[in-house]
């Protein structure tokens, strides 16, 4: 598999670096501690085309693929995890989804000005009782003539307050489990739509994460993505290519794991010279280094089979499951090397542990990763 960079694929990658470092570096800490949407800073990922980098320039996306996606998205997220996924959110689950399995209407009403920045959207599948159990769908929707009509509540929503559309998997026929749900795409100020809770997190702090109720939520059935029944299929097909998006953020983070602790241990003097010099921590060092060179390599091969329309949901689950242990381990490393410094707030690596865990979580955790690789292998 060639892993050459195209001029394209550079020049994103630096456009991206540069834009992390000085624009979105400066309040990272303050963001964190304030649990502050970064609105101005979402606004300018819009007009760099970082918020829909995979849709065609005929419906308003920088019609990129999938490597530079990713390249892009570790830059932002080796700098501030949280805008790392609200990024990844608009890009992998919302446009690439409606993109995919939209109407031409629903393209030019939604993914337009989703992919232009000028919309945010956020993408709904987990429930109270549904998250790794994905089709047990409690949220249910109802037809009605030209309507169905939403109850239910959906849990653990990034850009869930701030979005200004949410695509909503809900079932249509509880009796047919995930061949009975289907997509809806609801638009921020329907009656009887509402945000129920905002989560306080041990990190991603100042990304978005709310409950969403649907109470006789009445939505246009124009606004149902693909047929009735379609749903299950829609979320794990779209959540195929998320997982690439989450690798990329793990790996983001790993990466500032690795940056700062080669920085402190140039830096830190003990026993009268850089602790650098000391073979404990240099192996931390080379451990790192490899781990993230190969989550790296899986990442950037998920992305390729993807842009080569191959089969990528097994190596994405590998992309995913691998760089998310990186990120967690790397960040302990990175504490364990600036010692008590590593512990508080000033430096930022007890950030980057925050940040880290929920790679292992969300969009799948580290062993529906497992279950999605296995059956792949044993089908
Ligand atoms: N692409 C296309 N179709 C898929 C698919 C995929 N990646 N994964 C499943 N399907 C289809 C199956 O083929 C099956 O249809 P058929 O019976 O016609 O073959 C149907 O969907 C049901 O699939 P399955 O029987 O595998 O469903 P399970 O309930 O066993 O669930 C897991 C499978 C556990 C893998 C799934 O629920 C999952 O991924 N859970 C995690 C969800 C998640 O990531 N949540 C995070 C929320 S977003 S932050």
């Amino acid at each position: 598999m060639d892993f050459a960079f195209t001029d394209t694929h550079t020049m994103i990658r630096e456009t991206a670096r540069k834009f992390a470092d000085e624009r979105i570096a400066p309040g990272t800490i303050e963001r964190d501690e304030k649990e502050e949407f970064p609105a101005a800073i979402v606004k300018e990922l819009g007009e760099l085309g970082f918020m829909g980098m995979m849709v065609p320039e005929e419906w308003g996306g920088s019609g990129l693929d999938t490597t530079s996606y990713v390249l892009a998205l570790e830059e932002i997220s080796r700098v501030d995890a949280s805008v790392g996924v609200i990024m990844s959110v608009n890009n992998s689950l919302v446009c690439y989804g409606v993109n995919r399995d939209g109407t031409k209407e629903q393209k030019e009403k939604y993914l337009r000005p989703l992919a232009a920045g000028k919309m945010l959207g956020a993408f709904a599948l987990s429930e109270p009782e549904a998250g790794s159990d994905a089709s047990n769908q409690h949220t249910v929707a109802a037809r009605d003539g030209e309507h169905y009509v939403l109850n239910g509540t959906k849990n653990w929503i990034t850009n869930g307050s701030t979005a200004d559309v949410v695509l909503v998997m809900a079932a249509t026929d509880r009796t047919k489990g995930p061949k009975g749900i289907s997509t809806f795409i609801v638009e921020k100020g329907t009656p009887g739509f509402s945000v129920a809770k905002r989560e306080r997190k041990l990190g991603i702090r100042s990304s978005d994460t709310v409950s969403l109720s649907f109470q006789d939520c009445r939505v246009p059935a124009a606004n149902r993505i693909g047929a009735e029944g379609e749903g299950f299929r829609f979320a794990m097909r779209t959540l195929e290519g998320g997982r690439i998006g989450i690798a990329a953020q793990a790996l983001g983070i790993a990466q500032a794991c690795l940056d700062a602790s080669v920085r402190y241990a140039r830096e830190r003097k003990a026993f009268d010279r850089p602790i650098a010099e000391l073979q404990a921590i240099q192996f931390k060092i080379a451990d790192m280094a490899t781990n993230i060179g190969a989550s790296r390599m899986l990442m950037l091969k998920a992305a390729a089979l993807k842009d080569r329309g191959e089969q990528f949901g097994a190596e994405a689950a590998m992309a995913k499951l691998f760089a998310s242990r990186t990120a967690v381990e790397s960040a302990l490393e990175a504490i364990q090397i600036h010692g008590g410094y590593g512990y508080v707030r000033e430096y930022l690596v007890e950030r980057y542990l925050r940040d880290a865990k929920i790679t292992e979580i969300y969009e799948g955790t580290s062993e529906i990763q497992r279950i999605v690789i296995a059956r792949s292998l044993l089908k």
